[in-house]
Protein backbone atom coordinates (compact mmCIF):
# COMPACT_ATOMS: atom_id res chain seq x y z
CA UNK A 1 0.00 0.00 0.00
CA UNK A 2 1.25 3.42 -0.98
CA UNK A 3 1.23 6.47 1.16
CA UNK A 4 0.49 9.50 -0.60
CA UNK A 5 1.45 13.27 0.38
CA UNK A 6 -0.12 16.24 -0.82
CA UNK A 7 2.14 19.56 -0.38
CA UNK A 8 -0.59 22.50 -0.68
CA UNK A 9 -0.69 26.73 -0.58
CA UNK A 10 -1.98 28.87 -3.01
CA UNK A 11 0.94 31.74 -1.99
CA UNK A 12 4.14 31.36 -3.86
CA UNK A 13 7.70 30.93 -2.13
CA UNK A 14 6.68 29.35 1.56
CA UNK A 15 9.08 26.83 0.95
CA UNK A 16 6.43 23.85 -1.01
CA UNK A 17 8.96 21.82 -3.62
CA UNK A 18 11.77 22.10 -1.59
CA UNK A 19 9.57 20.67 1.50
CA UNK A 20 8.88 18.32 -0.84
CA UNK A 21 12.25 17.25 -1.77
CA UNK A 22 12.75 17.04 2.17
CA UNK A 23 10.07 14.95 2.76
CA UNK A 24 11.17 12.48 -0.09
CA UNK A 25 15.10 12.50 1.43
CA UNK A 26 13.51 11.35 5.06
CA UNK A 27 10.96 8.78 3.59
CA UNK A 28 14.60 7.51 1.67
CA UNK A 29 16.18 7.58 5.18
CA UNK A 30 13.18 5.29 6.72
CA UNK A 31 13.67 3.08 3.40
CA UNK A 32 10.73 4.11 2.10
CA UNK A 33 10.76 4.38 -1.94
CA UNK A 34 9.63 8.33 -2.81
CA UNK A 35 8.31 9.43 -6.28
CA UNK A 36 8.23 13.11 -6.56
CA UNK A 37 5.12 14.01 -8.84
CA UNK A 38 5.62 17.49 -10.44
CA UNK A 39 1.99 18.32 -9.84
CA UNK A 40 2.85 22.30 -10.56
CA UNK A 41 2.19 22.91 -13.67
CA UNK A 42 1.35 26.32 -14.13
CA UNK A 43 4.81 27.76 -13.43
CA UNK A 44 7.53 27.31 -16.16
CA UNK A 45 10.66 26.50 -14.08
CA UNK A 46 8.34 24.43 -11.04
CA UNK A 47 8.71 20.87 -13.09
CA UNK A 48 13.09 21.62 -13.63
CA UNK A 49 13.22 22.71 -9.89
CA UNK A 50 11.47 19.43 -9.03
CA UNK A 51 13.80 17.80 -11.23
CA UNK A 52 17.10 19.04 -9.73
CA UNK A 53 16.20 17.74 -6.24
CA UNK A 54 14.96 14.44 -8.14
CA UNK A 55 18.60 14.16 -9.38
CA UNK A 56 20.16 15.29 -6.12
CA UNK A 57 18.48 12.67 -4.25
CA UNK A 58 18.51 9.90 -6.59
CA UNK A 59 14.47 9.43 -6.32
CA UNK A 60 12.52 9.62 -9.29
CA UNK A 61 10.07 12.50 -10.81
CA UNK A 62 6.86 12.11 -12.20
CA UNK A 63 6.03 14.78 -14.71
CA UNK A 64 4.38 16.03 -17.45
CA UNK A 65 4.21 18.82 -19.69
CA UNK A 66 4.28 22.65 -18.41
CA UNK A 67 0.28 23.59 -18.47
CA UNK A 68 -0.89 20.07 -18.22
CA UNK A 69 -3.50 18.90 -15.60
CA UNK A 70 -2.25 18.32 -12.29
CA UNK A 71 -4.62 15.61 -11.43
CA UNK A 72 -2.77 13.34 -14.52
CA UNK A 73 0.86 13.91 -12.68
CA UNK A 74 -0.87 12.13 -9.80
CA UNK A 75 -2.51 9.42 -12.04
CA UNK A 76 1.04 8.71 -13.24
CA UNK A 77 2.29 8.63 -10.11
CA UNK A 78 -0.07 6.29 -8.90
CA UNK A 79 0.37 4.07 -12.30
CA UNK A 80 4.59 4.36 -11.41
CA UNK A 81 3.86 3.42 -7.77
CA UNK A 82 1.52 0.43 -8.66
CA UNK A 83 4.12 -0.61 -10.98
CA UNK A 84 6.53 -1.29 -8.18
CA UNK A 85 8.37 2.32 -8.96
CA UNK A 86 7.33 3.12 -5.50
CA UNK A 87 5.36 3.10 -2.39
CA UNK A 88 5.85 7.11 -1.19
CA UNK A 89 4.23 9.55 -3.56
CA UNK A 90 5.11 13.02 -2.27
CA UNK A 91 2.98 15.84 -4.77
CA UNK A 92 4.10 19.00 -5.16
CA UNK A 93 1.27 21.84 -5.92
CA UNK A 94 1.40 25.16 -7.48
CA UNK A 95 1.68 28.24 -5.41
CA UNK A 96 0.99 31.01 -8.46
CA UNK A 97 -2.34 30.48 -10.01
CA UNK A 98 -5.00 33.13 -11.55
CA UNK A 99 -7.36 32.76 -9.12
CA UNK A 100 -7.74 31.17 -5.48
CA UNK A 101 -10.22 29.16 -6.86
CA UNK A 102 -8.57 27.34 -9.61
CA UNK A 103 -6.09 25.31 -6.98
CA UNK A 104 -8.97 24.29 -4.65
CA UNK A 105 -10.50 23.03 -7.52
CA UNK A 106 -7.62 21.31 -8.61
CA UNK A 107 -6.61 19.42 -5.25
CA UNK A 108 -10.55 18.47 -5.41
CA UNK A 109 -9.69 16.84 -8.63
CA UNK A 110 -6.58 15.22 -7.37
CA UNK A 111 -9.04 13.76 -4.39
CA UNK A 112 -10.96 12.32 -6.78
CA UNK A 113 -8.17 10.61 -8.79
CA UNK A 114 -7.08 9.29 -5.58
CA UNK A 115 -10.28 8.19 -4.34
CA UNK A 116 -11.22 6.68 -7.23
CA UNK A 117 -7.35 5.12 -7.99
CA UNK A 118 -6.10 4.11 -4.54
CA UNK A 119 -9.16 4.03 -2.22
CA UNK A 120 -6.18 1.84 -0.41
CA UNK A 121 -3.41 3.83 0.29
CA UNK A 122 -3.19 6.45 2.90
CA UNK A 123 -3.52 9.96 1.47
CA UNK A 124 -2.28 13.12 3.58
CA UNK A 125 -2.94 17.13 2.67
CA UNK A 126 -0.35 18.68 4.20
CA UNK A 127 -0.77 23.01 3.89
CA UNK A 128 2.88 24.18 4.25
CA UNK A 129 3.00 27.46 6.42
CA UNK A 130 5.72 30.04 6.34
CA UNK A 131 6.07 30.61 9.99
CA UNK A 132 7.04 34.24 9.57
CA UNK A 133 3.84 35.17 7.84
CA UNK A 134 1.72 35.17 11.23
CA UNK A 135 -1.88 36.02 10.91
CA UNK A 136 -1.72 35.65 6.99
CA UNK A 137 -0.71 32.09 7.54
CA UNK A 138 -3.47 31.53 9.32
CA UNK A 139 -5.92 32.46 7.20
CA UNK A 140 -4.98 30.26 4.48
CA UNK A 141 -4.86 27.15 6.83
CA UNK A 142 -8.54 28.77 7.56
CA UNK A 143 -9.50 28.57 3.29
CA UNK A 144 -7.58 25.44 3.17
CA UNK A 145 -9.16 23.43 5.43
CA UNK A 146 -12.41 24.21 4.90
CA UNK A 147 -12.10 23.76 1.21
CA UNK A 148 -10.44 20.35 1.12
CA UNK A 149 -9.96 19.18 4.94
CA UNK A 150 -6.24 19.15 5.93
CA UNK A 151 -4.43 16.51 7.54
CA UNK A 152 -2.05 18.89 9.28
CA UNK A 153 0.52 21.67 8.54
CA UNK A 154 4.01 22.27 8.05
CA UNK A 155 5.72 24.82 9.46
CA UNK A 156 8.89 26.14 7.16
CA UNK A 157 11.10 29.26 7.62
CA UNK A 158 11.42 28.49 11.52
CA UNK A 159 15.05 29.11 11.48
CA UNK A 160 14.10 32.75 10.56
CA UNK A 161 11.93 33.93 13.26
CA UNK A 162 11.40 33.27 16.80
CA UNK A 163 7.44 33.28 16.54
CA UNK A 164 5.77 30.74 14.96
CA UNK A 165 2.51 31.72 16.86
CA UNK A 166 0.29 30.39 14.50
CA UNK A 167 0.60 26.87 15.89
CA UNK A 168 -1.48 27.69 18.98
CA UNK A 169 -4.66 28.96 16.60
CA UNK A 170 -4.40 25.83 14.34
CA UNK A 171 -4.70 24.02 17.45
CA UNK A 172 -7.49 25.58 19.35
CA UNK A 173 -9.35 27.18 16.34
CA UNK A 174 -9.03 24.44 13.33
CA UNK A 175 -7.90 21.48 15.33
CA UNK A 176 -5.34 21.22 13.03
CA UNK A 177 -1.96 19.68 14.22
CA UNK A 178 1.58 21.11 13.37
CA UNK A 179 3.14 17.63 11.47
CA UNK A 180 6.55 18.97 11.00
CA UNK A 181 8.78 22.20 10.63
CA UNK A 182 11.46 23.37 9.11
CA UNK A 183 14.46 25.39 10.08
CA UNK A 184 16.29 25.71 6.56
CA UNK A 185 16.95 24.99 3.56
CA UNK A 186 19.06 21.67 3.55
CA UNK A 187 17.62 18.42 2.88
CA UNK A 188 17.77 17.64 6.26
CA UNK A 189 16.67 21.26 8.08
CA UNK A 190 12.67 19.02 8.86
CA UNK A 191 11.69 17.54 12.09
CA UNK A 192 8.75 16.56 13.09
CA UNK A 193 7.10 18.57 15.51
CA UNK A 194 7.68 18.58 19.23
CA UNK A 195 5.41 20.52 21.12
CA UNK A 196 6.92 20.41 24.56
CA UNK A 197 10.31 21.62 22.88
CA UNK A 198 8.14 24.05 20.89
CA UNK A 199 6.13 25.50 24.07
CA UNK A 200 10.15 25.45 25.84
CA UNK A 201 11.44 27.78 22.84
CA UNK A 202 8.63 29.88 22.54
CA UNK A 203 8.04 31.19 26.31
CA UNK A 204 11.66 30.61 27.49
CA UNK A 205 10.22 29.21 30.21
CA UNK A 206 12.57 25.45 30.99
N1 LIG B 1 15.46 29.64 5.75
C1 LIG B 1 14.63 28.76 5.20
N2 LIG B 1 14.39 28.82 3.88
C2 LIG B 1 13.55 27.93 3.34
C3 LIG B 1 12.91 26.92 4.13
N3 LIG B 1 12.11 26.19 3.30
C4 LIG B 1 12.26 26.72 2.05
N4 LIG B 1 13.13 27.76 2.07
C5 LIG B 1 13.54 28.62 0.94
O1 LIG B 1 12.42 29.36 0.47
C6 LIG B 1 12.53 29.62 -0.91
C7 LIG B 1 11.26 29.19 -1.63
O2 LIG B 1 11.14 27.79 -1.54
P1 LIG B 1 10.31 26.89 -2.56
O3 LIG B 1 10.38 25.51 -2.05
O4 LIG B 1 10.73 27.13 -3.96
O5 LIG B 1 8.86 27.52 -2.34
P2 LIG B 1 7.49 27.15 -3.09
O6 LIG B 1 6.41 27.26 -2.08
O7 LIG B 1 7.61 25.85 -3.79
O8 LIG B 1 7.37 28.35 -4.13
P3 LIG B 1 6.54 28.39 -5.52
O9 LIG B 1 6.75 27.11 -6.23
O10 LIG B 1 7.13 29.55 -6.23
O11 LIG B 1 5.13 28.60 -5.13
C8 LIG B 1 13.77 28.85 -1.38
O12 LIG B 1 14.84 29.76 -1.47
C9 LIG B 1 14.00 27.83 -0.27
O13 LIG B 1 15.36 27.46 -0.16
C10 LIG B 1 13.18 26.88 5.53
O14 LIG B 1 12.69 26.07 6.32
N5 LIG B 1 14.05 27.82 6.00
MG1 LIG C 1 7.30 25.31 -5.74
Amino acid sequence: MAEIIAIVNEKGGVGKTTTAAKLAKRGLSYKRRPILAAGDTFRAAAIDQLKVHGERLDVRVVAHQHGGDPAAVIYDALEAARAGGGNLIIADTAGRMHTKASLVEELKKIDRVVESKAADCRYLKYLVLDATTGRNAFSQAEIFHDAVSLDGVILTKYDSTAKGGVVFSLASELNLPVVYICTGEKYTDIETFDPKKFIKEFTGIE
